[in-house]
């Protein structure tokens, strides 16, 4: 579409009702809403109504006038764009980042108002959408966030889920699992485009026509149907879209005559089959679950994606005459976050030679110089193998083009580099010896993307060093780091406004919001008693909200004058929350000795430990309920609650996190060296003026770097010297600390109830195998963990010292922005520029 609008658009009409920001007229634009978009009864005006039938609804209608303009700028000026494309986003709540952004969250409180209500309470009517697991979902939508704020044309790309993460409830048994229905009413959010839909094969077989060239037919064939959720920048008009696929299918595929026939069931079930691909999101983190089911998934998200991209390509490049497909990566950058939607690779090659009827080098060309991939683990259980036998039977025209990728990549080892011979069982995309052939995705990302990257740079040279090491020789350009980042508007300005408001008084600025390494500039502050009292106030506040949180969910009440101290992430063993709480015990125990005196002298804590455990995880899910266990004991003995209280926080989700990190004052990222690969929570936490006590893993290894040694505790075996403490352990050479020991006894002797725990103390025994042996070095970190909690113990005596530590780590914090991450990935990976709308 050439110079805007065309002839039947009436997105640039006038309209009637003004986007104003004085609060009488939005009070009346929100009573509209009550009144005109009816999905509830209007004589009922309720925080849920406030929310759903007016607040979202209104907000929306702003963000749809930026949505539009972007549209149509980003169409007439036809920049190269990029297409995040993501099995999940954890995207949390919207109302209160569409304000923020938009700059009238006071205009929307005062309104509100008006009407008798409270935003804050009007806000905590939306459900969370999390369509995602943890760390890669909610990176995606930090990135989405940083995108738009940046002006970039940028795009996502997912699946529209009907059930997100699963609800954790904890009860005696420990947790357990519902489902989390967050469209249960609708989502105010997301905008259906009916035009948008696109055909979708699954199964069939390969033709070869007259012609010679191949075909794809047969099958089953499902519609996918687009869903749009604005992305709206901090103050800027640049609205993006995260576009969620639907899986649907046809009328045509509704059989009446079954139907008539009383077969209910069979007359519809394509339909029921589409309805399961987006039913539910795949339960990540190294899980081994309904194989077919997820493939389908990934290749629905690929293919729909592909189509859309491809024709957005020819119709703006139309526009100027006809397309030249050598302009497509000139166009289009697609980055793959991690393998899971690896089938773009063979997905874009057959659109282009068998659609468009190109020839395969000059697909091959457009392909690899369009894609990009970034890995988020080096855990083996979570690199994706695919079984050749299952994606011949759904994917077959995608199998032959994988075999052919195979092929051709083995032939150039052999003619450019036949050194590498040796290397090719580990390099090659397909395995033909196993008795159960596999499809290595992350293989084939690496062939035939022009950029890897990893997510830190421990990650990164981990990445180089180790998984991708044959491929580094031959391609040594194309390996790069991206250090992970998080949103600063999200993560601290709305979730935390009394310290963005101390930080904005005295930089005299709130430039930071959008250029965080301005942060640097409070260091000179950093002494200051006025500012000390002012920070400490501000953090007080957000313990009092954060200890009335917990109260009401846990029925738990803690004091907030002791120190908060938290752990928030997936349940896993390599995130050792089991090393947090075997602390715990040891503390416990301890103070259960100490005289009444003696106690006095210990530093007070609150350890708040959450985390949702995939379902058949067992190991994480006696974690959960060891951490429940030890919070019944510990907060119901009066000789030490006062000086210890420990609290399983439930159903931990982005809404919960955004209550949480404010009213931190130690958090706990203690993973066994070089298996986290970067760790985003980090970041917040240290943002929001958090010490952390961790590791030399992932991101927390350049925020030390950040935030200066003094003002992190630092503790534990290096990466480097892992793989030997292990083989140590194998050799019998291990010798356990005595604190070790008597905590693990202290669990053995049935102080925490009669739940059988041998089965996870089982696993911090023994010499070898994964499971067993303490392959996680649990043992082997106790000692130094206890020392380093025992010097946090120290320095939160001194109450200027911790305040000046902790104003440190904010100030530190600037690199952290997923605003330098997504420039970073802007000029070094996709070669985009900024498209700012007028
Ligand atoms: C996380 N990965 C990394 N995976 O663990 C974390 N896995 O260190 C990093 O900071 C973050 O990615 C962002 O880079 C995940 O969250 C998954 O959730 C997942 C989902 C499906 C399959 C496998």
């Amino acid at each position: 579409m050439e110079g805007g609008a065309k002839s039947n658009d009436v997105s640039a009409a006038p309209i009637a009702q003004p986007l104003s920001e004085v609060p009488t007229d939005i009070a009346s634009n929100i009573k509209y809403h009550a009144q005109y978009t009816p999905h509830f009864s209007p004589f009922k005006f309720e925080p849920l109504q406030a929310y759903y039938a007016a607040t979202a609804d209104s907000v929306r209608d702003r963000l749809i006038k930026q949505w539009n303009d972007t549209y149509l700028h980003y169409d007439k000026v036809n920049p190269k764009q990029t297409y995040y494309l993501s099995m999940e986003y954890l995207q949390g709540r919207a109302l209160t980042n569409a304000i923020g952004n938009l700059d009238i969250h006071n205009a929307y409180a005062d309104a509100l108002n008006k009407l008798g209500q409270q935003l804050e309470e009007v806000v905590q009517q939306e459900k969370d959408a999390a369509l995602g697991n943890g760390g890669l979902g909610r990176l995606a939508s930090c990135f989405l966030d940083s995108m738009a704020t940046l002006n970039l044309p940028a795009w996502g790309y997912g699946l529209r889920y009907r059930y997100g993460l699963f609800k954790q409830l904890i009860t005696k048994a420990g947790q357990e699992e519902v489902p989390e229905d967050w469209l249960e009413k609708f989502s105010p959010w997301e905008i259906v485009r009916h035009d948008v839909v696109f055909p979708i094969r699954f199964f069939g077989h390969v033709e070869v026509l007259p012609s010679g060239s191949r075909k794809w037919v047969g099958g089953e064939v499902l519609q996918a149907l687009a869903y749009d959720v604005p992305i709206p920048g901090y103050r800027t008009k640049n609205t993006n879209s995260l576009r969620l696929w639907e899986a649907k299918a046809s009328s045509e595929d509704f059989n009446l005559f079954l139907f008539n026939d009383g077969q209910y069931d069979a007359a519809a079930q394509l339909h029921s089959r589409a309805q399961q691909i987006c039913a539910v999101l795949y339960p990540g983190d190294a899980t081994e679950n309904g194989k077919l089911l997820r493939l389908k998934q990934q290749f629905f998200l690929c293919s729909a994606s592909l189509q859309d991209i491809i024709a957005r390509f020819k119709e703006r490049e139309d526009g100027k005459g006809a397309h030249q497909w050598s302009e497509f990566p000139k166009k289009v950058a697609i980055q793959l976050n991690d393998t899971h939607p690896t089938l773009t690779i063979p997905e874009l090659m057959r659109l282009l030679m068998d659609d468009e009827g190109l020839g395969w080098d000059e697909s091959w060309n457009i392909t690899t110089r369009t894609i990009a991939y970034t890995n988020h683990t080096v855990l083996p259980e979570a690199l994706e193998k695919w079984s050749q036998a299952v994606m011949w039977k759904l994917l077959p025209r995608h199998m032959e083009i994988i075999e052919e990728i195979d092929k051709r990549f083995v032939a150039t080892i052999m003619s450019e580099r036949p050194d590498l011979e040796n290397k090719m069982p580990s390099m090659r995309i397909l395995d033909h010896n196993a008795t159960k052939p596999v499809v290595h995705m992350a293989n084939l990302c690496v062939v035939s993307s022009h950029t890897v990257n990893g997510v830190a740079q421990l990650h990164s040279d981990i990445l180089k060093a180790e998984l991708f090491a044959d491929y580094v020789s031959l391609w040594p350009t194309k390996f790069q780091n991206k250090t992970n980042g998080i949103t600063p508007r999200r993560w601290i300005r709305f979730c935390s406004p009394e310290l963005s408001h101390i930080i904005t008084k005295w930089l005299k600025t709130d430039q930071w919001v959008t250029n965080l390494e301005l942060l640097a500039n409070l260091r000179e502050f950093a002494d200051n008693s006025e500012l000390h009292a002012e920070w400490e106030s501000a953090k007080m506040a957000n313990k009092q909200r954060l200890a009335q949180y917990i109260l009401r969910v846990t029925g738990v009440s803690i004091d907030p004058n002791t120190l908060f101290d938290i752990q928030v992430k997936r349940i896993h063993e390599y995130k050792r929350q089991l090393l947090n709480i075997l602390g715990v015990i040891y503390r416990y125990k301890k103070l259960k000795g100490m005289s009444p005196e003696e106690r006095k002298n210990t530093t007070p804590r609150t350890v708040m430990i959450g985390g949702k455990a995939f379902a058949t995880y067992t190991n994480a899910k006696r974690i959960v309920k060891l951490v429940t266990d030890v919070g019944d004991v510990v907060n119901s003995d009066p000789d030490v609650n006062d000086y210890l209280k420990v609290v399983f926080v439930p159903n931990y989700n982005v809404s919960v996190a955004e209550m949480l990190i404010p009213g931190s004052e130690l958090s706990q990222h203690i993973s066994t060296a070089g298996m986290e690969a970067s760790g985003t929570s980090n970041m917040k936490f240290a943002l929001n003026g958090c010490l952390i006590i961790g590791t030399l893993d992932g991101a927390n290894v350049e925020i030390r770097e950040e935030i200066g040694e003094d003002n992190f505790f630092l503790f534990g075996a290096t990466a480097d010297e892992v793989p030997q403490l292990r083989k140590d352990r194998e050799n019998g050479l291990f010798k356990p600390d005595p604190r070790f020991e008597e905590a693990k006894q202290f669990i053995r002797s049935g102080a925490f109830g009669t739940y059988d725990y041998n089965p996870l103390l089982e696993s911090l025994e023994g010499n070898s195998g994964y499971g067993r042996g303490d392959y996680f070095l649990v043992g082997h970190d106790f000692p130094s963990y206890m020392d380093a909690q025992a010097r946090v113990d120290e320095a939160y005596k001194d109450r200027k010292r911790w305040i000046k530590m902790s104003i440190l780590s904010t100030c530190g914090s600037g690199k952290f922005s997923s605003d330098r991450t997504i420039s970073q990935y802007a000029k070094e990976i996709w070669n985009i520029a900024e498209c700012r709308v007028p």
